[in-house]
């Protein structure tokens, strides 16, 4: 009898009667405990069980309708993740929630004090991890067959602290304690080779049989994304580094050499155990070109595998299967597609090359020039020595391709090579993505426009039609539902329905309540309760929020320049009429950044301070916000009433902080940088406080010669706020802040300095008048429906990976 077909499933409790025999069953068959012995922990685990259960059963429809269809796949591949707290996602998105919170209150319990003890897996840096977990949401909302890979990291982004005022790092040991949302897959575990040499295959040209010198197991676990409004789950699946059963040496250890006996395995574990934080410069450390090797050869053997149970030969897998690369972080996916092809599948080297570049797609997240990844080729050599042999012969035949189309420009010939040859020869990772591959884009129009135009100009004019721009969205059910309910709610009431959850530009509709008095007040009166919940500050000041990993190029050192200014103010005018403001800071730094450690030391010496003043503090209060992560971002989003997006224009990619806030209304203050560029076009410029150079003026102004020391010359308040620092005013602290900027003042810090002073100005004249301010507010969120992950989805699956959605059949 074909299970598939026939038996269905028990049904799963729908009512709090049964939802509370479900709890019951599982916390004795489960978890192995009762009712009496039961800890809180037992009570999340039950629960988390329990309400996975239901998205397991999701699942299991989800893949009968794909093994069905046999579709084209979506696989992301990325080395970071940060998914976000998952109980409390997975009661809404199962629709459990209502009977769950009265199933455990007749047990004693309340829902939130459950939810504490749900962990977010911190399993990426920032916005470029964020966006993996928010598209792998949209791809599931929109019922595209899809796996997302990363890797299961022991230790996620470090824990944040502050000591006197400084940056501390902790462990994050996320999973202690044990993660129910997870399923081991042992089964399908994965061996992977590092080192080792290859030798040639005689009468082969192409082929070689590479000898590893190291052999580690991968061991995958998924965790389910379930799909918003419909009965796709999709998963995402984490591999995790392990020793063979060989790595033990029993001999060994009888011998008394305990930790000699386990080196093997300790060595095969560290692969996984931690998440690299982004020190902005490569140094080239071996281990993380082993996590992305490990992470791409578990992946594409596992793609291989799934599609050879449902496809027989090659020719169909680019037409079943595209790979998208987050960054370039997994392209040694590419010499490793055309290693197994060519080597182990032996098919012909262009029959190889054709199928693996018409598989893969690249994301590109950046334009910092130190940010492009390029690896040491004699670390290569050393840890992939047949991937190195395989990336020359793409160098050399893609070289050939460029000489014949630009004849003689030798210049041109040695930018483009995928091998760099000063100061050390080095691989460039995003020339061997962009060659690679069928498409490549950029995350904003502006980011888009300026790869095509900078970064990878020459690629762009070789292939002109491969780049592509596809704008970042978020979540709307995490980043508005999830986190700012009574806005929600009163979202849902005005439309009438909650239709926009799946449909965000339904928002627009919101525009035509934005003249209505009763809804602006009830409007004003939410932000004013996030506020309180949030708990920062007076909820009656300015809420100025700047929440995203500290960088010179962010600029969190203009908007403290700002503050001290205030600060200055305020006290050469104590019975000032000033607009009460509570400045919120949160984010980390790398941690070998010392520059951006420093300007985070600098915040909070300002704060004291400014805490400290009698005659300032009534106005101005800075807080910064520790370990500033999702379930972080969840409180403070909804609460904030201006949203700082003032990098350098030119330098952040997109930016999704910045939609965040927009879509729970907050006004953004903003250079013509990445999205907010896309942002101001929709909400409309006069929703917008706008200021700053350009991405073309600061480059001019970058190749005329930049002096800072002039606008510090000419500028008194500017030059009043650096003295302060320099006079000791903030403890003594900040020094290396003022020097850097008089210095190079690489961002253009200075150059921006009054243009955004004046236009905080401008920003106090809008606060002042609330029933504006709330107009304002009110076009923001109405005007943001764009930004939704679902659209992003939506353009990726129309013009990259040219897929259809499978729909699940509803459980009757
Ligand atoms: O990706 C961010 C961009 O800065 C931001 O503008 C964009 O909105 C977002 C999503 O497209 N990039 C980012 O978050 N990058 C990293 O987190 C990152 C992580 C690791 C490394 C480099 C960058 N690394 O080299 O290890």
């Amino acid at each position: 009898m074909d299970l598939r077909q026939g038996i269905g499933l028990r049904k799963l409790g729908r009512t709090v009667d049964e939802f509370q025999q479900d709890l019951l069953s599982n916390l004795y068959f489960r978890r192995g405990t009762t009712v009496e012995s039961a800890s809180m922990r037992d009570a999340y685990e039950t629960l988390s069980l329990t309400v996975r259960d239901h998205l397991a059963e999701r699942r299991a429809r989800t893949a009968a309708a794909h093994y069905a269809s046999n579709p084209r796949w979506v696989y992301y591949l990325s080395a970071e993740y940060l998914l976000g707290a998952q109980l409390e996602q997975n009661l809404l998105y199962s629709g459990t929630g209502e009977i769950a919170a009265q199933a455990v209150k007749s047990f004693g319990l309340t829902l939130e004090e459950i939810e504490e003890l749900d962990v977010e897996p911190g399993l990426g840096n920032g916005g470029l991890g964020r966006l993996a977990a928010c598209l792998v949401d949209a791809m599931a909302t929109r019922d595209i067959p899809a796996v997302g890979y990363g890797i299961r990291y022991d230790f996620g982004i470090f824990k944040q602290s502050l000591a006197a005022g400084g940056q501390a790092e902790g462990p994050d040991d996320w999973a202690f304690q044990g993660n129910p949302w997870e399923f081991p897959a042992p089964d399908d575990r994965q061996t992977v080779g590092f080192y080792g040499h290859t030798e040639p295959v005689p009468g082969s040209s192409t082929r070689k049989v590479w000898v590893p010198g190291e052999i580690v197991l991968g061991e995958p676990s998924h965790m389910l994304v379930p799909g918003y409004g419909t009965d796709t789950v999709n998963i995402v699946r984490l591999w995790r580094a392990r020793g063979s059963e060989a790595s033990f040496d029993l001999s060994r250890f009888s011998a008394g050499q305990y930790a000699e006996a386990v080196q093997e395995a300790v060595r095969a574990e560290n692969i996984s155990k931690v998440l690299y934080p982004d020190d902005s410069t490569e140094l080239g450390r071996e281990l993380r070109l082993k996590q992305q090797y490990f992470l791409v050869s578990c992946s594409l053997r596992d793609i291989i595998r799934r599609f050879r149970l449902r496809n027989e030969g090659w020719d169909d897998f680019p037409e079943k299967t595209v790979i998208q690369l987050n960054d370039t972080h997994p392209t040694i996916a590419i010499p490793e597609l055309m290693r197994l092809l060519v080597d182990e599948y032996e098919l012909d080297w262009d029959r190889a090359w054709s199928i693996t570049r018409r598989t893969f797609a690249y994301t590109c997240h950046t334009l910092l020039p130190e940010a492009l990844e390029t690896w040491p080729v004699h670390v290569f050599e050393r840890l992939l020595p047949r991937h190195l042999e395989i990336i020359y012969l793409i160098n050399m035949l893609f070289l050939r391709e460029v000489e014949e189309r630009f004849p003689g420009d030798v210049a041109r010939v040695s930018r483009m090579s995928i091998i760099g040859e000063h100061p050390e020869r080095r691989v460039r990772m995003a020339n061997l993505a962009v060659v690679g591959t069928e498409a490549v884009n950029g995350v904003a129009e502006l980011h888009s426009k300026l790869l095509r135009e900078t970064v990878l100009n020459d690629f762009a004019d070789l292939w002109p039609a491969k780049f592509q721009n596809v704008t970042n969205g978020i979540s709307p059910r995490r980043f508005v539902k999830l986190a700012n309910p009574r806005l929600s709610d009163l979202i849902t009431e005005g439309l009438g329905d909650d239709g926009w959850l799946m449909d965000l530009e339904r928002l627009a509709e919101l525009g035509s309540l934005a003249g209505d008095a009763s809804f602006l007040e009830r409007w004003r009166a939410i932000k004013r309760a996030n506020k309180v919940d949030l708990a920062v500050g007076d909820p009656d000041s300015l809420t100025d929020v700047m929440i995203k990993r500290f960088h010179e190029y962010k600029r969190q050192q203009l908007k403290l320049l700002h503050i001290i200014t205030l600060y200055h103010r305020i006290r050469a005018n104590p019975g000032g009429d000033w607009v009460p403001r509570t400045v919120l800071f949160a984010g980390k730094a790398a941690p070998a950044y010392h520059a951006a450690k420093n300007i985070i030391r600098l915040i909070n010496a300002v704060g004291a301070t400014i805490a400290a003043d009698p005659i300032v503090s009534p106005y101005l209060k800075v807080v910064f916000a520790e370990n500033y992560n999702v379930s972080l971002a969840e409180r403070i989003v909804p609460a904030a009433d201006l949203s700082e997006q003032i990098s350098l224009a030119g330098k952040e990619a997109s930016g999704t902080g910045n939609m965040k806030l927009a879509l729970n209304g907050a006004l953004t203050i903003g250079t013509l940088d990445g999205a907010n560029i896309e942002i101001r076009a929709r909400v409309g410029e006069e929703n917008f406080f706008l200021f700053g150079l350009d991405a073309f003026q600061a480059a001019e102004l970058q190749i005329a010669g930049y002096r800072p020391w002039e606008h510090y010359e000419r500028d008194p308040e500017l030059r009043e706020a650096l003295d302060a620092i320099n006079a000791g005013l903030f403890g003594g602290v900040g020094h290396d802040v003022a020097d850097s900027l008089l210095g190079r003042d690489e961002y253009l810090t200075l150059a921006d300095y009054r243009a955004y002073v004046d236009c905080q100005d401008e920003v106090e004249r809008a606060w002042r008048d609330q029933d504006r301010w709330t107009r304002m507010s009110v076009m923001n969120t109405a005007n943001s429906g764009f930004f939704s992950a679902d659209r992003t989805v939506a353009d990726y699956a129309a013009r990259i990976w040219r897929v259809a959605p499978v729909p699940v059949a509803k459980d009757h």
